[in-house]
């Protein structure tokens, strides 16, 4: 399949650019084999929506199959690889002054891709702590079927991601305001753009004067409004405009 064509002038205000950010969603991960929040849950889980798992309310009204869910989909990551799109992005930081990645994804795939200082704007499946007090626990073993306890304060163990209703952690949401703030060319990629404060990042950066970039194969209300929308998946738009960056900066028409 020969490479997508990228615009000449989003080429040019990427590879000219002082600073870049780029926020993910559970689009990035769907060609690694990890469903996306919209996608029909398989099998056990096409009873719930995901957003009726995700809360504070479901883990304290039934534990175990909150612990279940997020077991089976640490077991789906844990067996996926980051694809092409993850790699172009981590290639990408090497050849701009300044790349802020802020992924809604708990999967860690970026960080497995090579990115580093990856912004977990909803925290990650497998940094694990206590419900009550917030005890980090590192290494739950694996698997588990049943939510451990704390040996700190004997509260149930929970996953350590961001659940709906609960805040953003501090650090994340203050570097990702700031970055929207800062930067000259933003990218949204694979994201439905529906879940706040996630999907205010877009607009921030667009008010704020930035270049604003939407990678989806289903263009959503944000490519109304963005610079240029790119129709197409992360897996194959990325190593793309990675590519086109590459060959402007390689001629200096940067
Ligand atoms: C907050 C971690 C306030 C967990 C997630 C009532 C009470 C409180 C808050 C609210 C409320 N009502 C509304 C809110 C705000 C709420 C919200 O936005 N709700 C939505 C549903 C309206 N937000 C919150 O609750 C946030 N917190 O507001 O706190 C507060 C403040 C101070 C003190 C206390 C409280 C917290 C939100 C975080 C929730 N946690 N994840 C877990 O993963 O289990 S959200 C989760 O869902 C994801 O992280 C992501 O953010 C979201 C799913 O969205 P997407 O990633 O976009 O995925 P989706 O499936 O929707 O779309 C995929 C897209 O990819 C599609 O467009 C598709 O076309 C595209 N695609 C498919 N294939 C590809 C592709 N793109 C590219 N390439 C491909 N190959």
């Amino acid at each position: 399949m020969q490479d997508l064509s990228i615009p000449q002038a989003l080429v040019s205000s990427v590879a000219g650019a002082r600073h870049v950010m780029v926020v993910t969603g559970a689009g990035m991960s769907a060609e690694s084999g990890v469903p996306t929040f919209r996608d029909a849950q398989t099998g056990l889980w096409s009873r719930f929506r995901p957003e009726e798992l995700a809360t504070p309310e479901a883990f304290e009204a039934d534990p175990d199959t909150v612990w279940a869910w997020y077991e089976w989909r640490r077991d789906l990551v844990a067996r996926a690889e980051p694809h092409a799109g993850h790699r172009a992005l981590a290639e990408l930081a090497g050849l701009v002054p300044r790349l802020t990645l802020v992924t809604q994804n708990v999967d860690g795939l970026h960080e497995r891709a090579g990115s580093r200082d990856v912004v977990e704007f909803h925290g990650n499946l497998f940094a694990n702590r206590c419900f009550l007090a917030g005890h980090a626990l590192r290494d739950v073993p694996r698997p588990c079927a049943k939510p451990p306890t704390c040996p700190t304060c004997g509260s149930l163990v929970r996953p350590g991601v961001v659940w709906f209703g609960e805040a953003i952690p501090e650090s994340a949401l203050a570097r990702a305001a700031a970055s929207a703030g800062d930067c000259d060319v933003f990218l949204s990629v694979g994201t439905s753009s529906l879940v706040y404060p996630a999907a205010g990042l877009a607009h921030l950066a667009r008010d704020a004067g930035a270049v604003t970039v939407e990678i989806n194969p289903e263009p959503t209300e944000f490519a109304g409004v963005a610079t240029h929308a790119l129709a197409a998946p992360a897996g194959r738009a990325l190593p793309a405009l990675l590519a086109s960056v590459q060959q402007a900066l390689a001629s200096g028409r940067a």
